[in-house]
């Protein structure tokens, strides 16, 4: 197909009885209604977004509604700089241009430094100002930008890129393509294959009871970030596209991946999670984006709490998964501490001797008690009151990415124990401890604090089954990368700690 002749073909999709064109109506206002790529509406949309994007990619980078400006409102091109970029792009000649690019560029939060309470609410307002754009590009009012559902329960979808991104020699489809994603995702093989554990699993961020971290536990914005959020910007890309923050936004397989993202805070509304208060200062921080027609848009980040109040929803929601033993027992334990004020309250009961320096074969780290730690058959878990112990790594920094995930077990230290599924704690990435120098950032505000926490009351349990008397003195944490790492990277967590919480 020429591109005369795709135009013309998507312009066809105009004639065809959608369902989509019934808007549906809520509070007396049209909700415009975001589809699962895998159905007949999200393929209809699909089309539309193709053919967007392949003109979006021929506009001149001054054009606030071009692709390289809605991949650079995320991140500016990692090989280069925000300065170096507005220079080449703007020089002296257009100050309005380049204002709105000094104000829009380089705002992704909260992947270098910023609070991490603002991921959410930013890449909502950043993928609506983008649906915004993309539909004033193709032309059809009713688009909506379709989600990939990565964590369906169909093996058909579960982790499998979309067809349509893997087709670099359709004429339509092929400005959905990247040559240099990861094998299993242009193959169209699920991304997870070969992973330990599920890491298309959610159930454990959709079942946080807060938005925002609680002490040494992860809250829902923070547990999705880096957590599904990281992993599948790692197992779909590489260091040159999704799978580094400086590049990921340059792939259209971005804005899908962030809209499902998007559909999961959306789903864990629905089902009780309940947004900070508008009180709170950093939801009142404002960001701007550029519009439809490069017209400035300044928005809140409280402004995009609510999906309805901006003006869509989503045609299937997450339900709320049933909890597993454990975490069942660890909501009630903290329901029952936040009741009595106390839902903070956690003690460091041992931690590593220092950094541990990740590689391409399996590392391992010690953990030992600190003082005043109470001794038991297995180091930090006390059953003698009702809280959990979670294992927290910290402080990760990585050179470049490694573009792998690294799976963590954790196990007494005699070695009697083999890295089993009943030791198996979950998997960490480096997705957003990448240092990117900009020229304006030092490198620990530029890293900010990063931390995974992971409840592993269940796996000390296991290894107080197995008798092993070694781990009433130390445990043994493994980190075992999931594929071939990027030798470089040379990726370090400089905290390892155990808390009781
Ligand atoms: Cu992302």
């Amino acid at each position: 197909m020429s591109s005369i002749s795709r135009r013309s073909f998507v312009k066809g999709l105009a004639a065809l009885p959608l369902a989509m064109s019934i808007p549906r109506r809520a509070m007396g206002a049209t909700l415009r209604i975001r589809y699962d790529i895998a159905s007949p509406e999200g393929a209809q949309m699909m089309a539309l977004y193709a053919d967007a994007v392949a003109r979006m990619k021929t506009m001149g980078p001054d054009n606030p509604m071009s692709w390289m400006w809605q991949w650079y409102t995320h991140f500016v091109n990692g090989t280069t700089s925000k300065t170096a970029e507005m220079d080449r792009v703007f020089g002296t000649t257009n100050p309005t241009g380049r204002s709105l690019a000094d104000e829009t560029w380089n705002t992704c939060q909260s992947h270098s430094g910023q609070n991490s309470n603002n991921f959410l609410p930013w890449h909502r307002l950043y993928i609506y100002y983008f649906e915004r754009i993309v539909r004033e590009i193709c032309g059809h009012p009713e688009f909506t930008l379709p989600y990939w559902n990565y964590t369906s329960s169909d093996p058909a979808q579960r982790g499998v890129l979309p067809i349509q991104f893997r087709m670099p020699d359709d004429p339509l489809y092929s400005s959905l393509y990247v040559d240099t994603r990861g094998s299993l995702a242009n193959s169209g093989q699920p991304i997870q294959t070969s992973q330990p554990g599920d890491p298309m699993d959610i159930t454990d961020p959709m079942l946080k009871t807060s938005y925002s971290t609680v002490g040494s536990v992860q809250g829902f914005c923070r547990a999705v970030d880096s957590g599904i959020h990281g992993r599948i910007h790692v197992l779909t890309g590489t260091s040159k596209d999704m799978g580094a923050v400086p590049y990921a936004g340059q792939d259209p397989l971005f804005f899908v991946h962030h809209a499902n993202i998007d559909r999961m805070w959306a789903s864990w509304n629905k089902n009780g999670g309940r947004n900070p208060s508008t009180t709170e200062t950093w939801t009142q921080r404002s960001f701007v984006f550029a519009d439809v027609n490069g017209a400035r848009a300044s928005r809140k980040l409280s402004t995009g709490f609510s999906i309805l109040g901006m003006g869509y929803d989503y045609d299937v929601k997450i339900p709320k998964p049933a909890a597993p033993e454990t975490t069942s027992t660890s909501t009630m334990t903290m329901m029952a501490a936040a009741a009595a004020g106390s839902s903070a309250r956690s003690t460091l009961v041992a931690k590593s001797g220092g950094a541990a320096h990740l590689g391409t074969t399996t590392v391992k780290a010690r953990l030992l008690p600190v003082a005043g730690t109470r001794s038991t058959r297995v180091l930090g878990l006390d059953p003698s009151d009702g809280r959990h112990t979670y294992l927290v790594v910290k402080d990760l920094h990585t050179w470049s990415q490694p573009e792998v995930l690294y799976h963590l077990y954790l196990t007494p230290p005699s070695g009697k124990m083999g890295l089993s599924p009943a030791v198996y704690v979950g998997a960490i990435n480096f997705f957003d401890a990448e240092f990117h120098d900009h020229g304006n950032m030092k490198m620990d505000t530029a890293l900010g604090e990063n931390f995974f926490s992971f409840d592993v009351t269940r796996v000390l349990q296991a290894i107080a089954r197995s008798g092993d008397p070694s781990a009433a003195g130390a445990l043994q944490l493994s980190f075992v990368p999931g594929g071939k790492a990027n030798a470089s990277a040379k990726p370090l967590v400089a905290t390892i700690e155990l808390v009781r919480q």
